[in-house]
Formats: structure tokens, sequence, C-alpha cells
């Protein structure tokens, strides 16, 4: 700056315009190119390669996870898919791998019994025509494997791995069925460990080829249009049924956000028609459950 005169003005040179002119017109038009090979599907941003996409149609809110679980053999894509809000209902999707399904049925497979329900007079265990799968017990934590799954049904229901009941494995030959019920109480005796069952998730072991639907009669969901009420049995079509598929889990919730019963959450298993239906269910309390 000359000493006591204003600060000189600097003026661009004619050259240095027409360069930075030239630069920003290149920079414009390869926005304009990438834009346009983008919505043309050519290019693709890059996204988490981590999760395939779901292969079977999604028809509520779909999400991804991606974890550093252990985990006995591979499982294909999962996704958790939103089936019903009343009640509360969803489906995890390949949930368990094909081995350990096959490994709670083995472990479970010797010491299969004929099902029974709760008296809600006794609160004891009493043979029934309404419910005619066999099935078992499994105690909590019982070995690794066990371990993971329960570690898992934690993760994704929120719910503390010690609310758990021990995990019951059930099996259903052809015409064998459990009648639409609740599995929350109406008796003292049976919440008094742990309180009442406030979630329920049912892990399907096998596929079925015809019928043994899970069945919701009561969910305020429009059933004949979802894209599988073709594939339903009779009984499936009744209600929003959920269809046996080997490694799924359904995840449905007993008791509301305000903490009263839902009655909404009435379900069953629908006949076998053909095949043989294995799933194993984890009952969830409000409180921590002694096993
Ligand atoms: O097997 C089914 O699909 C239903 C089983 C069930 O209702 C239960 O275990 O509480």
């Amino acid at each position: 700056m000359p000493k006591g005169g204003r600060p000189a003005r600097i003026f661009p040179s004619r050259r240095s315009t027409s360069s930075s002119t030239l630069v920003f017109a290149v920079l414009l038009m390869l926005s304009v190119v990438l834009l346009m090979l983008l919505a043309l599907g050519i290019l693709s941003l890059p996204v988490d390669k981590g999760n395939d996409s779901p292969k079977t149609p999604n028809h509520g809110i779909k999400s991804q996870t991606r974890d550093g679980e252990d985990l006995l053999g591979e499982r294909g894509s999962r996704w958790t898919e939103v089936i019903s809000w009343e009640p509360r209902a969803f489906v995890y999707h390949n949930f368990l791998s094909e081995e350990e399904c096959k490994h709670l049925i083995e472990l479970a497979k010797p010491h299969m019994e004929k099902s029974t329900v709760v008296d809600s007079a006794t609160g004891q265990s009493k043979d029934s025509r309404v419910r005619t799968s066999s099935g078992m017990f499994l105690r909590r934590g019982r070995d690794k494997i066990i371990s993971d799954i329960e570690k898992r049904i934690s993760d994704f229901t929120f719910m503390p791995v010690d609310h758990g009941e021990g995990l019951q494995v059930l099996h259903y030959e052809v015409g064998q069925k459990y009648e639409p019920h609740y599995d929350y109480f109406i008796d003292e005796y049976n919440t008094r460990n742990g309180g009442q069952r406030i979630a329920t998730v049912l892990m399907y072991l096998s596929d079925v080829e015809e019928g043994g639907e899970t069945i919701f009669p009561n969910a305020n969901v429009n059933s004949s249009s979802l894209p599988w009420y073709n594939e339903l049995s009779e009984c499936g079509k009744k209600g929003l049924s959920v269809k046996p598929k080997m490694g799924d889990a359904l995840l449905f919730w007993s008791m509301r956000p305000d903490a009263t019963l839902d009655p909404l959450s009435l379900h069953g298993g629908c006949p076998v028609i053909k095949g043989n239906k294995w799933s194993s269910t984890k009952w969830i309390r409000v409180n921590e459950y002694r096993a």
C-alpha cells in the first residue's frame, strides 16, 4: 500500500477471470453428467455392502441388522418386517441358521412329551385337546449355542436375557394344532415368578409343506390383501397368519406399551396338513424370571 495513500485496488486480470469461468463450467458439466448417470441407474452410490437386500416382498417397515455376534452356520439376509401394530407383531427373517435349528431339534427330540396347557384355577399343567403337539423345555443358557440364541433374542426384543423362560421346543405332526389362546396369565400363581408374560418369540425350526401357520384371528389387519394369502390353509385364512419358514422368528407382544394386556394378541397354531412343524418358543416376562 502506498504510504499515506488509499489501498491500491487489485483488479483480476481478464486471463484469470476466463480460466476460473472455464473451471466452473467444466465442474458444472461434470455434475450434470454425474446426476444423469445416477438418475439412469448406470452409476450408484456405495451403500452398506454387508447386507443383502430382502428376497421376500416386504409389506411393512424393513430394517437390516449387522452384528458381530456368534453364530453356528450361515444365515441368509436378515431383515425385520412389521406384520401388525394391533397386536404388535414382527417377523425377523433368517433369525436362526439351519444348523442352529437342527441343534435345537436334536437336543429336544429324545425328550419330547405330549404338550400341556396351564390350568388357570390351579396354575398346574394339564392335558388338553386345545394343544395336541409334543414338546419339551431347554434350560436357559444350557449350552453356548442356546446362550447365543438367547442373547440374539434379547437384542431383538430389548428385553434382558434373564427375563426369558427356558426355550420350549414344539413338534406338530399332521393334524396337530394349538387352538387360539393368550400367552399372558389370568391367575396369580403363574405370575409369581417373573410377573406377567409380556412378549413371545416363536422361532420356526422347519418349513411346513402345508398348514401349520401361526394365526392371529383378531389382528386389526386386512389379511386377505397380503401377498401370501393364497398360500395359506383354510385355517390360516381366518386371520393374520405367518407361514412357518425355517430360521424365521415371530415376535409379538402380549402387553401394550401402557402395560395393559392386549387381547388382540390371541394366537394359535393351525393344524399341519402336510409335513412336520418344529418350532421353539421363548416367553419373556416383565421381570426377571428365576430359571
Ligand atoms: O405353533 C404355533 O404357531 C403357535 C405356538 C403358540 O401359540 C405358543 O407356543 O404359545
